[in-house]
């Protein structure tokens, strides 16, 4: 009777097919990354926000191999050693085949404005919690954005921040930006975690104004009233609107971008996950018994780190 179980077999592939589609939306079970100021992880390594765009495309074909995951770029047991563990040159990948394309030295990385000697607020998403410490470096004056990322560009971090708030899926910091910058530099964030054994690494593009810009042209003030007045130097709000803030994220994103956003995310998870609850009773065992390999394969992954180099 073609007629007749025709109508229940579509619905049953419909039904899988749209368990497919609605998979993604369920919480990863991953990490963390810098997602403001845009990391070259989140914008580029898979799930990243930005991977259509020149650089990535680029680090993608570096890379010789598929990303890992965005938020999955971390070493074990590092302890605290970071310049013994890490490369000059591997800064931005950590050292890890599955993230090299990020090291090219290039100056299209998707990057966030922000303006020298302001305050600049940090977005860690954290896809899992962990406890730990986060180090905030940021390239010195001088630095070349063209030449290999090296520890000597960064000299001593501008922050450690222990154990940061956790809102809307994100660690929230803020760091205040030295005055003497401008250009293209590179905010690279080191996660010592305590709960596990794990440091990630990452590396954010900024594109830095100048301070004090408006200060000099108009007149020629003594040396002594410049720098007691500093004109210029009055804080400009943080122009995080980088392209790849603007643009869309994917809807699974959502929550590191506004805490609104994020209880609007919760309530889809929810959802998601009792619509996708209902269809693994609906298409049976196999369905679910996918989704429970998935998942202890996750689980395995980050109990026992990443492959090692
Ligand atoms: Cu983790």
């Amino acid at each position: 009777m073609r007629s007749v179980r025709r109508p229940a077999a579509l619905a049953v592939a419909g039904g899988i097919a749209a368990a497919a589609t609605l998979l993604p939306a369920v919480p990863a079970l991953a990490h963390g990354a810098p997602t403001s100021p845009i990391s070259r992880t989140a914008a580029c390594a898979a799930g990243g926000e930005r991977t259509g765009v020149t650089a990535c495309r680029a680090a993608l074909a570096a890379n010789n191999r598929p990303f890992g995951s965005f938020d999955n770029l971390r070493v074990p047991d590092v302890g605290g050693k970071d310049r013994q563990f890490i490369p000059d040159g591997n800064l931005c990948s950590g050292g890890l085949p599955e993230y090299r394309g990020l090291d090219l030295p290039r100056t299209d990385w998707p990057s966030t404005k922000v303006t020298a000697g302001t305050t600049l607020d940090v977005s860690y998403a954290g896809t899992i919690p962990h406890q730990g410490s986060f180090r905030l470096y940021l390239t010195r004056k001088g630095y070349t954005p063209t030449k290999a990322l090296t520890w000597a560009d960064l000299g001593e971090p501008l922050a450690e921040i222990k154990d940061p708030p956790l809102r809307g899926g994100a660690y929230r910091m803020s760091v205040k930006l030295p005055k003497d910058r401008s250009g293209r530099h590179v905010l690279y964030t080191v996660w010592q975690t305590s709960s596990t054994p794990d440091t990630y690494y990452s590396c954010s593009d900024l594109v830095v104004k100048a301070a004090a810009v408006a200060a000099a042209p108009a007149k020629k003030p003594a040396p002594k009233a410049s720098r007691s007045a500093e004109p210029g130097a009055v804080a400009v709000p943080l122009d995080a609107q980088s392209p790849a803030a603007a643009a869309a994220p994917p809807a699974e994103h959502q929550s590191w971008l506004s805490p609104a956003a994020a209880q609007a995310d919760d309530r889809v998870e929810l959802g998601h996950q009792i619509v996708i609850a209902a269809l693994v009773v609906i298409t049976g065992v196999s369905a679910g018994a996918g989704i429970m390999r998935l998942r202890a394969s996750r689980a395995q992954a980050h109990q026992f780190g990443p492959p090692r180099r």
